[in-house]
């Protein structure tokens, strides 16, 4: 009998949501909500018709076809203004599967009069194993030589297609294939050399030990060197030897949500193609360059990877404005961090060491720099065109690991996620 009331639920939900479609007028006046798995909080105000007992059962009806967890229900008298009449308002606050929302509410709409709504997001749905990070593609439009009249490529049509092309092979991609190979072309390979030659040059006073240290393991294992673009999927294999991190292929700037997401899982997002020829010495957005001689060696460095993934970890179903801090941290330590070592300071955030500019500008006395403090880090404005005009400066990484776990345990959640590395997934706990 329960089972066939869940079915009957079921058939309900489904056929209230085929009509929540057909009614597209309505449809443009609601948030619609692509989450799939995410909760929201929903209040509803409402009337009922002559207060009929029937109403009310069949509204009810509803949150239960739509498995609402139920926090408040009230009514109230209130008076309606025309008919100065003395009626009574429903009011219902609930905990709904946020792509419910919607369908929810003109579901009511077609029982009862006079509905209003709130709804807020009690939580995004984010992924619960690594497999899942095949929902997690999607782009911000920022940086696309297709869109973007500053891009160095957009008066280029060889450069966009050629990254049409390579962005092809991201959003092919399935977790657990190989990375498929790219042939770069001699141009690509030239400005590759350029790069590689200047920054090497410039490593040794500049970069951090745990930088240098990888990146030796990484001319001698991995095909790294002037000549040679690495390839994606044999850098992979020696992270994950390394410190468990693997790649995938990304085709762009990602959604920082879901940039972060791949982070809690030892994953990192990587672009495939690399900068116009015009801007070798630097690029606002990321391409191989960057990945490969900027974030790939950290990532290799033990104490970096597992900084990295509780970064990832606190990002997992955060609110927005979490979100956004989160990627300020991350901005400021991964991206463009700076450490005091052996007497002197050197970069270790990764737009720094893929950009000779950058990296030269760093160091130099124009920029100013701050001692690192991770709340403050964590809301400093910043901008994303250009080199920056500050830069946090910390002493270790492990001292700072700890003090930024503050702050990722700063993070409000309904729950709290634990990652088992033996099957890559994580596991949700409800806080009592
Ligand atoms: N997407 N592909 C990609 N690579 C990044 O480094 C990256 C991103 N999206 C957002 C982002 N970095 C940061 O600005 C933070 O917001 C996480
Ligand atoms: N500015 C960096 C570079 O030129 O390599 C890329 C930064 C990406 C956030
Ligand atoms: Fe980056």
């Amino acid at each position: 009998r329960r089972q066939s009331l869940i079915e009957d639920a079921r058939k309900e939900r489904e056929a209230a949501a085929a009509v929540a479609a057909a009614e597209s007028s309505e449809a443009s006046e609601q948030i619609v909500f692509d989450e799939e798995d995410g909760k929201a909080l929903l209040n509803l105000f409402f009337t009922l018709q002559n207060a009929k007992i029937t109403a009310l059962s069949r509204a009810l009806k509803v949150f239960e076809t739509f498995e609402a967890k139920i926090h408040h229900l009230e009514t109230r008298p209130i008076r309606k203004p025309k008919e100065s009449l003395e009626d009574l308002e429903y009011f219902v606050r609930c905990e709904v599967h946020l792509a419910d929302v919607s369908t929810l509410v003109s579901s009511i709409k077609r029982i009862a009069e006079d509905v209003r709504t709130t709804t807020e997001v009690k939580f995004h749905w984010f992924p619960k194993k690594i497999s899942e990070l095949d929902n997690c593609h999607h782009l911000v439009t920022k940086f696309d030589p297709d869109l973007d009249q500053d891009h160095p490529g957009f008066t280029d049509p060889v450069y966009r297609e050629r990254r049409k092309m390579i962005g092809e092979i991201a959003f092919r991609y399935k977790y657990g294939e190989a990375i498929p190979r790219v042939e770069y072309t001699e141009e690509e390979i030239g400005t590759w050399k350029e790069v590689y030659s200047t920054l090497r040059e410039l490593y040794s006073t500049h970069a951090c030990s745990e930088h240098l240290e990888a990146f030796r393991l990484l001319e001698r294992h991995c095909g790294y060197n002037p000549n040679n673009i690495p390839q994606l999927e044999d850098v992979s294999r020696f992270l994950k030897e390394r410190t468990g991190f693997q790649l995938r292929p990304v085709a762009g700037l990602l959604l920082a949500r879901d940039f972060l997401a791949s982070l809690a899982f030892r994953v990192f997002q990587c672009t495939q193609y690399i900068r116009h020829a015009s801007s070798p010495m630097h690029s606002p957005e990321p391409d191989c360059v960057h990945e490969l001689l900027g974030h790939v060696p950290m990532l290799a460095d033990r104490t970096f990877a597992q900084f990295s993934q509780n970064i990832g970890l606190a990002s997992l179903g955060a609110s927005d404005e979490d979100i956004e801090k989160l990627s300020t941290l991350y901005w400021f330590t991964v991206e463009f961090g700076l450490c005091k070592q052996g007497g002197g300071v050197k970069a270790y955030g990764a737009g720094l060491l893929s950009s000779y500019g950058e990296l030269v500008h760093s160091l130099s006395d124009e920029p100013e720099r701050r001692e690192f403090d991770p709340e403050a880090a964590a809301v400093e404005p910043y901008q994303d065109q250009n080199y920056q005009s500050v830069y946090f400066c910390f002493g270790e990484f492990s001292p700072t690991q700890r003090r930024t776990e503050g702050v990722c345990g700063s993070i409000k959640r309904p729950f709290s996620v634990r990652f088992d590395p033996y099957t890559y997934s994580v596991e949700v706990l409800d806080n009592p």
